[in-house]
């Protein structure tokens, strides 16, 4: 079986981490993730994830360096997560999602993560500031 890559973004910004809120499908709505999507056929995982935060969030994005690990979601589906920046814009949530938070590294805990995005939160929280 082909593994499809879904690569997510732990985006910062001014010493913070955006989560988003997930709106579908219904068993993951309401819980909150790192924003981002499937690979399309000839993407790399840094083009596939520019393209799904501006397509998901409005703003244009610089992609930065992998965090170590890949997380199976369900079979033949594996997560795969890149630090981002955002470059221009303010991020709305325009699909998937319906509510965004900047978190500080204090503030992780705050929302109720989906249970495969939280070994990368965990890792994407120790390259925020700790003030
Ligand atoms: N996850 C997930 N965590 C996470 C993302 C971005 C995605 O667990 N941070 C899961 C949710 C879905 C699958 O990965 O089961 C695909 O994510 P989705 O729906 O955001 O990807 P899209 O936007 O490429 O999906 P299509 O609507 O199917 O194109």
């Amino acid at each position: 079986m082909t593994v499809r890559v879904v690569v997510a973004g732990a985006v910062y910004d001014q010493g913070r981490l955006l989560a988003a809120r997930r709106s579908a499908p219904p068993e993951l709505a309401g819980r909150w993730e790192l924003p981002g999507g499937k690979l399309e056929p000839g993407e790399s995982p840094q083009q596939a994830l520019v393209r799904e935060l501006r397509e998901e969030l409005g703003v244009e994005t610089e992609p930065g360096e992998r965090i170590p690990g890949e997380w199976p979601l369900k079979p033949g589906l594996v997560l795969q997560v890149w630090t981002a920046r955002v470059v221009s814009g303010e991020p709305r949530p325009l699909q998937d999602h319906d509510e965004l938070r900047w978190l500080t590294r204090h503030e992780l805990d705050t929302v109720d993560w989906l249970d495969q995005d939280r070994p990368a939160v965990a890792e994407a929280g120790r390259r925020l500031p700790d003030g």
